[in-house]
Formats: structure tokens, C-alpha cells, sequence
């Protein structure tokens, strides 16, 4: 792919449907070209973006993951209301080279409609969950080594998940624009032209390569005054996106799947690695204008991106009925409408709720390549003696005492966001990923959420989402008891 090249979604996995339906996913090396250089990387059916996984809520999903690399590797289905159990969103499965494991699905009915994504999530556990029903493997399974997640998600093995149509939760003016889904990763690239990276950690001197749809700066067309949805997506192993349409606004329709109880109108948009924006922009007068990503620090102990452009936005005359742009407004710039919430499906505010319990989870680190929550390097057993119980509400405060952001995610059900630095977040902010912010002059950065324990008993996992934090302790897990249980 070339610069200036006409946008390409990525490949569609299958079509979206609401029968029962069998998908499959293989990873393997491949190469591919990255801005016209050839690299080697890992993917999932060939493609550096994995190609998108169309669900519809209420559907069984049977999913035949084949491992052709050398290394281990497994699923997670992040932002899914799935069993962290058995053969569902189960990270502690591993499917070793050789082998194929078929997960089952069951997309819960009230699963929200929205953008979510799939990844590497292989924690090298000593149990290689081989002997899981389920798993097929030559007579003679190789013992292989394990990679990790950061290495594999940042050498390409992500993709994204539709669930349904967002559209359908707009005002009825919205529900047939045109929507992209733009999934943004980012490629460092050796001297042997594979994907690296030093150490095992990204470098912030290392120079890498940003991508929409796996594209160097690739072109958008829009006519002038058409409105579209935008399905933005980090799908990269570690780095922040700060997305600014130059010279216009976004209006979230939708955070991390969920639709937005009060849509809001953005001039930019912070992205941690895993979060998602549903995004209605309207195209200007006839011109240009880029989607970039801005200068952004995560801290004295993170990492500073460079302001860079990401992908041209071509605007042409329409079909003659589009409003004309406001005269403030440069050609080619994009605005979005203002609307009002909350949005179709959009969750309830839980800052009224019984509390059944507080937790407080410290995340820190030494300063070096260790990593923690409540002073523990990730171990398998749970962070907490006490489990939460299904039915309940509660609320936890995350604490981040070290000199870089943390973007801590849960596993299972979405929280809502009720306060960043003591600052109140709108009602039912929901989201299954939150920056908590570094600590400022020896004052730790806090976020607190509240989640409702639904359903799914079994061990939920939270962790931070900088895949290289993540595989080096930053990680842990509560039980989830019935009722009446006492885990
Ligand atoms: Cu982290």
C-alpha cells in the first residue's frame, strides 16, 4: 500500500446474520507490504488487520481457531458479555502451533450494538490447556514456546468485532449513512524487516509506522455535507491515538461499544490501546483536510508520541443538497451534528445503586519491567480473598502511583466511569477501558467505576491494556460467585 491509496475496510471474516453460525481464524506468518515494503508479520487468515467478525446478539458463534505459528496463542473477545469459562472468552486456554480449538459463542441477547475487537491474549501459562475437550492436535503436539501477548498483538494478530448495526441506536437521519470501520495499529520494523520490538517493550525512539485498515496515509472520499459513522478502533498492542480531524469535530455516538447516554461533540479523541469510538463526522466544502494523531505524553516514565498524519479526507462536491459550510469552516473540514441522549440501548446510570462492596486496586510499577496491582506481579490466583457476587453493584478505586498512564480494562461487562481526579463523568458513561492517569508531583492519579455483576461466575480478569505492562504482572482476577456462594 502506497500513500494516497483509496481506503480499503478490512476483510470481512463473514457476513452478518442472524442464523447460528461457523467461522474460522488461522494464524500464520505472512508477508505483507507495509508502505511499500515487504515485512514479515503474524495474522490471522493472512491479513494484518484480522479480518472482521460480524455477530448479531442472541446468536451461537462456533469459532475454529488453527494455530500455524511457532508460538502458542489464544482469544480474547474484548467487550464481550461472554464466560470468562469453558470454551468462551476462557484466556487461560492456549492453542499450541498445530493445533485448532473451537470456541463457542453464545452473544447474549442484550449484548450492545457497537464496535469491539479480538486478540492474542496467551498468558504462557504452565497449564497449555492442552488436554481441553475440544482441542485437536497431531499425534505428536510440539512443545512450543510462548510469546506473549505484546509480541503478538503489536506482530498484527488483532482484528475487529461488529456486533449488529450502531446505526440502528441514531436518530432515524443517521440510520443509513455510510460507515467505516478504520482500524488503527501502529508497525515497528526491524533491519530484517519483521515487526519488532526492543527489548520487548516499545521504545519511544523507535520510529514506527501508524496504519488505518493496515494502510500507510491511505485517502477517504466524502461528498460535501454527507454525514457517516466511523468506527474507530485501537486495535494496537501499546500506543495512545489523540485523533483530531483537522480543522472540525467528532460526535460519539457510541464508547467501546456501548451507545452513548449523552453524545458528545469532540475537536479530538484520546484512544488507549483496546478502546473504541463510534464517530459521526459531516464533511465541508469541496477541499482536504487530514485525521491525525497529536502530540501526547503518557509520562516522565512513558512514552511521547509525535504529532503524525494518518489518513487524507477528501471532500467532493456533493449531489447538490448538502448544506453549505459554515464560513468559519476551512474547505474539506468536517463538523458533526449535535445530538441529544441518551441513545437507543445506551445503559443505566448507576451512581444511584447500592454498593455491595468497595474495592481499591494500586496500580504501580518499579520503575523497570515490573509491573503491579496491590504490589503483586500477576501470579494466576486472585487479587481479592473476598469474590463479588452476581447481582451486585460495586465500585472500585483504581490508584495509579506511577510516572506513566495506565489503561486498566475489564474483562466481561463494561463499567461506568464516575470520576477521573475527582472529576464527575457524565451519567452512565460506560466503557470497558479507562486511562487512569500518572501520578502528578507524588499525587497518584484515581478513576473511579462502578459495574453490575450480571451473570457468568468463574474468574474475570482486569489488566492493564499496554500489552508489554500486561504480560510483565500488571494483572488479576476476581471470583464471581451465585448468590448464596461463598467462592
Ligand atoms: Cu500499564
Amino acid at each position: 500500500m502506497v500513500p494516497g491509496a483509496a481506503l480499503v475496510e478490512p476483510p470481512d471474516l463473514n457476513e452478518a446474520t442472524p442464523e447460528d453460525q461457523t467461522v474460522e481464524l488461522t494464524t500464520v506468518e505472512k508477508e505483507v507490504t507495509i508502505s511499500g515494503k515487504k515485512v514479515l508479520a503474524e495474522t490471522y487468515n493472512g491479513s494484518l488487520v484480522g479480518p472482521t467478525l460480524h455477530v448479531v446478539p442472541g446468536q451461537h458463534v462456533t469459532l475454529k481457531l488453527t494455530n500455524k505459528l511457532r508460538t502458542s496463542t489464544n482469544l480474547h473477545f474484548h467487550g464481550l458479555h461472554l464466560s470468562p469459562e469453558g470454551h468462551a472468552d476462557n484466556i487461560k486456554l492456549s492453542v499450541q502451533p498445530g493445533q485448532t480449538l473451537t470456541y463457542d459463542l453464545d452473544i447474549p441477547k442484550d449484548q450492545p450494538l457497537g464496535t469491539y475487537w479480538y486478540h492474542d491474549h496467551d498468558m504462557c501459562a504452565k497449564d497449555s490447556g492442552a488436554s481441553m475437550p475440544g482441542m485437536t492436535m497431531p499425534a505428536a503436539p510440539k512443545k512450543a514456546s510462548c510469546a506473549g501477548t505484546e509480541s503478538q498483538v503489536g506482530a498484527g494478530l488483532s482484528g475487529t468485532i461488529i456486533v449488529g448495526d450502531s446505526r440502528a441506536s441514531l436518530p432515524s437521519d443517521y440510520r443509513r449513512v455510510t460507515a467505516h470501520t478504520l482500524a488503527l495499529k501502529d508497525a515497528q520494523i526491524s533491519s530484517t524487516s519483521s515487526i519488532v520490538y526492543p527489548d520487548g517493550v516499545l521504545e519511544p525512539a523507535s520510529p514506527t509506522t501508524r496504519l488505518v485498515n493496515g494502510q500507510y496515509r491511505p485517502t477517504l472520499t466524502m461528498k460535501a455535507g454527507e454525514t457517516q459513522l466511523w468506527r474507530l478502533a485501537n486495535v494496537g498492542y501499546a500506543i495512545d491515538y489523540d485523533l483530531q480531524l483537522d480543522g472540525g469535530t467528532f460526535t460519539v455516538v457510541n464508547q467501546d461499544g456501548n451507545p452513548s447516554a449523552t453524545p458528545t461533540r469532540v475537536k479530538h479523541l484520546l484512544i488507549p490501546p483496546g478502546g473504541r469510538f463510534d464517530v459521526l463526522v459531516t464533511a465541508g466544502a469541496p477541499g482536504s483536510t487530514w485525521l491525525r494523531t497529536l502530540a501526547y505524553s503518557t509520562g516522565s516514565d512513558g512514552d511521547d508520541y509525535p504529532d503524525t498524519t494518518l489518513m487524507k479526507v477528501n471532500v467532493q462536491q456533493g449531489d447538490g443538497d448538502a448544506e453549505p459550510a459554515a464560513a468559519d469552516t476551512p474547505p474539506g473540514a468536517a463538523t458533526s451534528p449535535q445530538l441529544t441522549g441518551p441513545l437507543t440501548g445506551a445503559l443505566p446510570d448507576l451512581s444511584g445503586e447500592t454498593v455491595a462492596q468497595s474495592r481499591s486496586l494500586v496500580l504501580s510499577d518499579d520503575g523497570g519491567n515490573n509491573f503491579y496491582i496491590n504490589g503483586k506481579l500477576y501470579d494466576m490466583k486472585p487479587t481479592f480473598d473476598k469474590p463479588a457476587t452476581l447481582g451486585t453493584v460495586e465500585e472500585w478505586t483504581l490508584t495509579n502511583t506511577a510516572n506513566q498512564n495506565h489503561p486498566f480494562h475489564l474483562h466481561t461487562v463494561p463499567f461506568q466511569v464516575l470520576s477521573v481526579n475527582g472529576v464527575p463523568q457524565p451519567p452512565a458513561d460506560y466503557r470497558d477501558e479507562v486511562i487512569v492517569p500518572h501520578s502528578v508531583n507524588g499525587k497518584p492519579g484515581k478513576v473511579v467505576i462502578r459495574m453490575r455483576f450480571t451473570d457468568f461466575t468463574g474468574q474475570w480478569m482486569f489488566h492493564c491494556h499496554i500489552t508489554g505492562h500486561e504480560d510483565n504482572g500488571m494483572m488479576g482476577s476476581l471470583n464471581v460467585v451465585a448468590a448464596g456462594e461463598q467462592g
